[in-house]
């Protein structure tokens, strides 16, 4: 089995995220009156109804900001001019093991760049402050009314924006652990191409992907979607099927691993011996789209024209395969080719997959609505440097999506016996992640 590259991560990984909070205390500064203070709180532990049996832990995206820390009930405060202050509840217990299991390179930068608090209980953080005095950005609006803080500072829209909007430009620190998140990513995503080449179930390739990146299942960014054949049409594909397909065509998969907070979303997919050999063309075909795709990244590029890249590309596509019997432009004039591929090209990465702001007008609100032919697209901002995003065109084969074109006026454009043979071959998507740099593009997935 392929080994994890040895921290061939960041050499300067604790000078990296000194930097990183010093850029964050400068950004806050920005956006607090003089005398004004944040607490920043990472969640509470969350049961199922009528359960004792917790949730798993999700700190919130503001906090994680800060610290590599996924926690239940960690707090910055976060003041002007001050060193930012970390209360560290660990409670007493012998139920669990609260140990906080920090990265070994940045516990000891925490305590440089941060007035570390520890504590036993969240009930001493009120001790620490005068919390009534302080805005509050967390989860756990009911425990902040109940310290005192009014509810125009609970999770206030005029912090959250400016904050929701600078967190789609990266630090240096933040592109290194997604560099390595991609780097750990695509050693799970050989492990499973080579599982599914050796016959293998969804299960037995969702498992070897785990092992390969060293993961447990609840680590992951998001849940990994594994189908084979007509599953890979399915757009959110849950289930990891036990069963093995002999002569399986395809596998797509969409996982990715997670350093410090900081997630990969790589998808990939695979043709077998028994692929269809249209779709094994579409599949060096999308993969060809994607890469032009992220050819065009650069700074001022609207991230809506990367999207009507993709759906110009998979429209010529279908035409060069004979799927489709008039020219591009009417597959897209007439939204026929958006049948074929129902999602945006991509999205806002970072410590959410699908991080946050996306569809923000500016630092202090608004809305860039996506474009009426598309409205999942997740993203309609303008590039700048440093944003990370992801780049993901698809091809599917989805009856739902396609029997209206087959019943409605379009019926004469398609060519529905090759169509018919290609549904059980499911679908395609490639998908990369992509800093944009002074002049272009850093895949971060292929450098
Ligand atoms: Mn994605």
């Amino acid at each position: 089995m392929t080994q994890i590259p040895a921290s061939k991560a960041n050499p300067n990984k604790a000078s990296s995220y000194a930097q990183h909070v010093a850029t964050l205390v400068s950004k806050y500064a920005q956006l607090l009156a003089e005398g004004q203070s944040v607490l920043i709180h990472s969640g509470s532990e969350q049961h199922y109804f009528g359960d004792d049996r917790g949730i798993v832990f999700q700190a919130y995206g503001h906090f994680a900001h800060w610290l590599p820390v996924n926690r239940p009930d960690q707090f910055v405060l976060v003041k002007a001019g001050d060193t930012p202050r970390y209360f560290q509840v660990v409670p007493q217990d012998f139920w669990y093991d609260q140990s906080l299991q920090i990265d070994a390179e940045l516990e000891p930068v925490i305590h440089e760049v941060f007035d570390v608090v520890q504590l036993s209980s969240i009930e001493e953080v009120a001790e620490q402050a005068d919390l009534t005095v302080c805005d509050y950005l967390g989860p756990n609006t009911a425990w902040a009314a109940a310290q005192g803080i009014s509810p125009a500072k609970l999770n206030a829209p005029a912090l959250l924006a400016p904050l929701d909007f600078a967190r789609a430009v990266k630090t240096e620190y933040e592109i290194e652990q997604l560099r390595y998140a991609n780097q750990q990513g695509l050693v799970g995503h050989a492990a499973a191409a080579e599982c599914f080449l050796a016959g293998g179930s969804e299960y037995e390739i969702h498992n070897a992907f785990l092992q390969a990146c060293s993961l447990l299942e609840y680590e992951t960014p998001y849940t990994n979607i594994v189908g084979l054949d007509a599953n890979a049409a399915v757009l959110h594909y849950q289930h990891k099927s036990r069963v093995r397909v002999s002569n399986a065509q395809l596998l797509l998969i969409d996982a990715g691993s997670r350093v410090n907070g900081y997630g990969s979303d790589i998808t990939r997919t695979t043709p077998s011996q028994h692929c269809h050999p249209v779709m094994d063309s579409l599949i060096t075909g999308m993969e060809a789209l994607e890469l032009a795709i992220v050819e065009s990244v650069k700074p001022g590029v609207p991230y809506p024209t990367l999207h009507d890249q993709a759906i110009a590309g998979v429209a010529s596509l279908l035409v060069e395969h004979g799927i489709a019997k008039v020219a591009k432009t009417e597959l897209v004039e007439r939204r026929i080719a958006h049948a074929f591929m129902p999602h945006g090209v991509g999205h806002l990465l970072g410590i959410q997959v699908h991080d946050v702001g996306g569809h923000q007008r500016s630092a202090s609100g608004g809305r860039i609505e996506p474009p009426a032919h598309s409205p999942a697209l997740r993203t309609t901002r303008m590039l700048s440097e440093d944003m990370v995003f992801t780049v993901e065109p698809g091809l599917y084969f989805i009856p739902m999506l396609l029997d209206p074109l087959r019943a409605g006026d379009a019926r004469e454009v398609l060519n529905w016996p090759l169509i018919d043979e290609l549904i059980p071959s499911g679908g395609i998507r490639i998908e990369d992640n992509i800093r944009v740099t002074a002049t272009g593009a850093e895949n971060l997935t292929r450098g």
